[in-house]
């Protein structure tokens, strides 16, 4: 018998709690064995800290992936997160149609953006690419501001059920498969996730906390892609990945100065108990 081995290609940030320091430690509590391929380094994040170092590994791609193709190495499942450049994207297709099992699942968080602006160092021509790359997933995980820059749509914040049914309807227009759409609140004191699979919608309610943190997208993403990655069906995985996220952003709370990332690891006994 053997486990489910996933690769999952985002930056590291040295120094605050997202990307591949989230993303490792979340997948592998989980239970899946979790390859990595560091998209960049940084010294910290680019939300708050000033002056940060940024080495981009794009140019390492095509020769770690030659070596994989010379080990078969195969993934049953990739899962894409903030990627450091528009030229990198390219070659993260190529891995992804290199060493993806046939009924692997591809999983993109297009992290790029939040509360209506590009995150730094972010502009069209790389929105472009990930409109690329999106078109390659089984499902994708944006929030509405990453729907928006994706399909060329105004960013509101305040909308409807149409806005978001519309704005869904742009991102399957963009080949991807299946979407999860997250931050997305139709009441006060409430948010949620729209899960969007095999053409029918359902949507999850939780609570909203105003102290949400930087982060908590590669929280949820990682969750997710976890806790489907373990055969738990889309919703259930949205739903769990949610209430693990709402559990983070408390215990954050807790904790005097800690306003660059969402305390995950002491609450992550949590996600495993839900899992089970
Ligand atoms: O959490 C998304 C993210 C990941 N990696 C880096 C970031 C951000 C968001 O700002 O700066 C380097």
């Amino acid at each position: 018998m053997s486990y489910k081995k996933l690769l999952t290609i985002q930056d590291i940030s040295c120094v605050g709690q997202c990307s591949l320091t989230v993303a490792l430690p979340i997948i592998s509590a989980c239970g899946i064995e979790t390859c990595v391929l560091p998209s960049a380094v940084l010294s910290t994040h680019t939300s708050g800290f000033k002056g940060y170092t940024f080495r981009d590994l794009t140019d390492d791609i095509p020769d770690i992936k030659a070596h994989w193709e010379k080990e078969n190495i195969k993934f049953d499942g990739i899962y894409t997160g903030y990627l450091g450049s528009a030229k990198q994207i390219d070659y993260v297709i190529d891995i992804i149609n290199s060493t993806k099992k046939d009924d692997a699942l591809v999983i993109i968080d297009p992290a790029m953006a939040d509360n209506g602006n590009l995150y730094p160092g972010f502009d069209l021509d790389f929105v472009a690419a990930m409109k690329k790359l999106c078109s390659k997933a089984d499902y994708i995980l944006p929030n509405i501001t990453e729907a928006c820059f994706l399909t060329a749509t105004e960013y509101k914040t305040t909308y409807d059920r149409k806005y978001i049914d519309m704005l869904i309807s742009r991102l399957i227009d963009l080949g991807c498969k299946n979407v999860i759409l997250t931050g997305v609140s139709y009441s006060e004191g409430k948010t949620g996730v729209v899960i969007y699979e095999n053409d029918s919608y359902s949507y999850y309610e939780h609570e909203f906390l105003p102290n949400g943190s930087h982060g908590t997208g590669d929280i949820y993403a990682s969750a997710f892609v976890g806790a489907k990655t373990i055969g738990k069906s889309a919703y259930d995985a949205a739903k769990i990945a949610a209430e693990y996220t709402v559990e983070c952003i408390k215990e954050t709370a807790k904790h005097d100065n800690h306003w660059y990332g969402a305390a995950f690891e002491p609450v992550i006994y949590k996600l495993i108990e839900a899992l089970k």
